[in-house]
């Protein structure tokens, strides 16, 4: 049975991503933090299931800014694969947090690689890196591998410096690493502060009447976006290649945050334009206008290909939302 090791396993990714290694037939192996209040909602259904919970996921605790966690967790686990996902994920907060996230979402990945190379899993492990679209920042697109990196905000800016330390770990000590520069994707299980939950969230609750406006700010930027559960997919097909490489995983199509509220409004028969309020406390210093990303290299290589519209993302993030308010 193959070992996979997932930082940042509560999140909207990990989980989805520890569901899909379990079903392929994985022990997986998960790092938390300590919270105070409960953290672990995402994978709840996975630790309410006896034969999962007892045979193969394993939670532990640990941080990214706690290299001696990391380093004896990869001791005793030894996993065949490592999948980087934890970070301070939220681009608007890095601007407010800007050294936590460069030492979580930068140095993190510095911490971890090392780790490796000090217990000695370079040639028996591999490495996913959660690099982002982000990284591209002003770059006009498509945005490809080829593309110019021009990060607009500390958290692209770390993950720029986490993108480059895998490339460096990759061609200094022969480490398969691989770095997913992944472009926007959603799901129900969407943090509630990334404007798609928001908007899904709010154009439910004015439905139910529950809700008289919804606050957001800039309406104009552009986002490639895709469903997660299609892109955890992509993470685990990189490291079943010969090698570590970079890949762009995108659907191809950017759409507006108006496109956005067109179809998540539109889906409740609501008219969006008469509860947006536009409130300055959402723009961030600099903005990323526009993202639209060229997956021709993963189609060519790992054969992967987004499967779930923008559309239908969207409807199921309403339609959750409702099914979510009624109960
Ligand atoms: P998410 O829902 O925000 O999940 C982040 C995870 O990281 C959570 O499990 C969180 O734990 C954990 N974490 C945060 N700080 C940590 C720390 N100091 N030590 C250990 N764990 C920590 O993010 P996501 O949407 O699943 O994204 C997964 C990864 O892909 C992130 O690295 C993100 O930057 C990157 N990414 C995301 C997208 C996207 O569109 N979703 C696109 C490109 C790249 P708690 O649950 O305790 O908070
Ligand atoms: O949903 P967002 O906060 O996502 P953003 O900034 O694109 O970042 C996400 O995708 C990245 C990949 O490109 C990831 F690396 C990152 O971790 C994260 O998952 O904002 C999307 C757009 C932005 O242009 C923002 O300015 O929506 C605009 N927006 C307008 N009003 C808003 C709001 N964003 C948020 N969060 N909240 C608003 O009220």
């Amino acid at each position: 049975m193959k070992k996979a090791l997932i930082t940042g396993i509560t999140g909207q990714d990990g989980s989805y991503l520890a569901e899909l290694l379990i079903d392929i037939g994985y022990e997986v192996h998960g790092i938390v933090r300590r919270s105070s209040s409960f953290n672990r909602e995402r994978i709840e259904h996975l630790i309410q299931n006896p034969d999962i919970y007892r045979n193969v996921l394993f939670l532990h605790y640990g941080d990214m800014t706690d290299s001696s966690a990391i380093n004896r967790i990869l001791e005793k686990i030894v996993p065949d694969e490592i999948y980087n996902l934890a970070a301070q994920s939220h681009v608007r907060i890095s601007f407010d947090m800007p050294e936590y996230t460069g030492d979580v979402d930068g140095i993190g990945v510095a911490r971890i690689l090392d780790a490796i190379r000090e217990v000695g899993l370079v040639g028996e492990c591999k490495f996913y890196q959660a690099s982002t679209s982000e990284m591209f920042g002003s770059s006009p697109p498509p945005q490809s591998e080829e593309t110019p990196f021009h990060p607009r905000s500390p958290y692209a800016a770390a993950k720029l410096y986490g993108h480059w330390m895998v490339v460096n770990y990759r061609q200094g000590y022969g480490l398969h690493a691989s770095s997913g520069i992944l472009f926007n994707h959603e799901s129900p299980r969407r943090g509630r502060n990334f404007v798609t939950r928001k908007v899904a969230t709010a154009a439910a609750r004015i439905k139910m009447g529950l809700q008289d406006h919804l606050a957001l700010g800039n309406l104009d930027a552009k986002r490639d976006w895709g469903h997660a559960k299609d892109y955890v997919r992509a993470m685990y097909l990189m490291l079943q290649q010969p090698g570590g490489d970079d890949f762009v995983i995108a659907t191809g199509k950017t759409h507006s945050i108006r496109n956005l509220l067109d179809t998540a409004f539109g889906s409740l028969e609501l008219d969006w334009e008469k509860f947006v309020k536009v409130d300055e406390r959402y723009f961030r210093p600099t903005e990323v206008d526009i993202l639209m990303g060229d997956a021709s290299k993963a189609k060519k290589i790992l054969g992967w290909e987004a499967e779930i519209s923008f559309e239908e993302m969207v409807i199921e993030l309403v339609d959750s939302e409702m099914k979510l308010l009624k109960k």
